[in-house]
């Protein structure tokens, strides 16, 4: 059963850009300001759901996606560019989860709806900006943000458009396969079909829908006859219910009675499904016993009010005109297009917090996206920079969290790709 088509990638956003240490150097002007550009940012990494796709097939074949990252800072207080955002199509009704915790970042299920998956890493700042009255010469300039990676799973959720029903061996999965790509199994006994299976149907110039093959049903099937009737849940959002009825079949005393006795049934499970337009295919024309019978159930039918096409999954006679026609119904039952006031735009935010962990005696790991992104943004090679770094892990109340917890002088914290000793840095 294909109900979801799956995959995972990576993604991440660009890198902001280094800010830059520089000072001008003028003519007559010894001892030039500081000019250090800052870096530009990076850029997003964004989903945006399009009708052009309909599956996540298309997109199977690139796992890894990156945003541009932003350009350094240059001297002479030019800014680096800012990376260019990354918008990664997906078919509407895609599914976004975090693989790790298998949290759901975002359901993308409208048309043009655009979400910001990550966020491009800020640019760092140059030496000018730290520049004050007692601080002329600055040596210091933030390092960019690094982007920000996931690894996602993209799941899509197909809702299927036409829903297939009738009596168990009616030709309802030999049909789907003559249609679709789907190859749910065929064979001449009842109740071959246990599973539902969907196919995407795609007519010559015409647009694509998704059909839904399900097990027949019997008289009694809302008491549990035959395998009963739950798996109608499977096609209650669909559009269009197409009845096929093997034509070669039929009761001479009651001609219609195979085709109602599936009416009732649907009634019985839910006044909804049974409410819903259907359009019925006469199977298997291909016999000669169906096409003696044939006018007699048209007319039946028709006088329920009932559009009826002759066909054969067999040998596809018939097929082209009756999926023309389940297009053309489609487009006027397709709903009208929900404009959304303003495009909402949801962002998956990082929690702030910080986790201090003591791997074994005297050796600690830090983790967090706030407090790595600062070891990661700051140039350890200047004292300033150094000097900056501490006053934020204050202001963050590490340090306050650290005599808490009564760490030893010799200990070694790790944040990110850094290893502090807790003397050096935080007393
Ligand atoms: N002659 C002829 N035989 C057909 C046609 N369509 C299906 N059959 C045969 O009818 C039998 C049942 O076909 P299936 O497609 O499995 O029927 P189904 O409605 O899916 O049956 P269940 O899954 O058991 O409910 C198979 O032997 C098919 O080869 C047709 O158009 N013409
Ligand atoms: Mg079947």
């Amino acid at each position: 059963m294909k109900f979801v088509d799956e995959i995972t990638i990576q993604v991440s956003s660009g890198s902001g850009g280094n800010g830059v240490i520089a000072f001008r150097r003028e003519k007559f002007v010894p001892m030039g300001g500081p000019s250090g550009g800052d870096g530009g940012r990076g850029g997003d990494l964004i989903f945006e759901a399009t009708d052009d796709l309909t599956t996540l097939y298309e997109m199977s074949f690139i796992r890894v996606y990156k945003a541009e990252n932003g350009d350094h800072g240059q001297p002479r207080d030019m800014i680096g560019a800012n990376g260019k955002s990354l918008v990664i199509k997906v078919p509407v009704g895609t599914l976004v989860y975090d693989q790790e915790s298998g949290q759901l970042l975002c359901d993308l299920d409208h048309k043009g709806q655009q979400v910001i998956i990550a966020r491009g890493g800020r640019g760092g700042l140059g030496n000018a900006r730290f520049a004050s009255a007692v601080r002329r010469t600055p040596r210091i300039a933030e390092k960019g943000e690094p982007g920000k990676s996931l690894n996602l799973r993209l799941e899509l959720k197909l809702l299927a458009d036409v829903g297939l029903v009738g009596l168990p061996n009616a030709g309802k999965s030999t049909f789907l396969r003559a249609v679709s790509n789907a190859r749910p199994k065929v064979a001449d006994y009842p109740f071959t079909t246990l599973n539902p299976s969907l196919g995407i149907v795609k007519p010559e110039g015409l647009s694509a829908f998704c059909m839904a093959d399900i097990p027949g049903l019997i008289e009694g099937a809302h008491e549990g006859a035959g395998l009963g009737t739950h798996f109608l849940r499977h096609i209650e959002r669909t559009r269009l219910l197409l009845h096929l009825v093997d034509v070669s079949q039929l009761d001479m005393e009651n001609i219609a009675s195979n085709y109602d006795v599936i009416m009732s049934e649907l009634r019985e499970f839910s006044q909804e499904l049974a409410d819903k337009p259907v359009v019925v295919a006469a199977n298997k024309m291909d016999l000669p016993d169906s096409r003696e019978l044939f006018p007699e159930f048209k007319e039946a039918l028709e006088a329920r009010g009932v559009k009826v096409f002759a066909v054969s999954g067999a040998t596809s006679e018939g097929v082209d005109d009756l999926l023309k026609y389940i297009c053309q119904q489609l487009q006027e039952l397709r709903e009208p297009v929900q404009i959304a006031g303003n495009e909402e735009e949801k962002l998956y935010e990082f929690l702030e917090a910080y986790q201090i962990e003591m791997l074994s005696e005297g050796q600690w790991v830090v983790t967090g996206p706030e407090i790595e992104r600062l070891v990661a943004m700051t140039d350890f090679t200047s004292d300033e920079a150094i000097a900056v770094f501490r006053r934020k892990l204050k202001k963050l109340g590490f340090i306050e969290d650290l005599i808490q917890l009564d760490a030893g002088e010799d200990d070694v914290f790790t944040i990110g790709e850094m290893e502090f000793a807790y003397r050096e840095f935080f007393i």
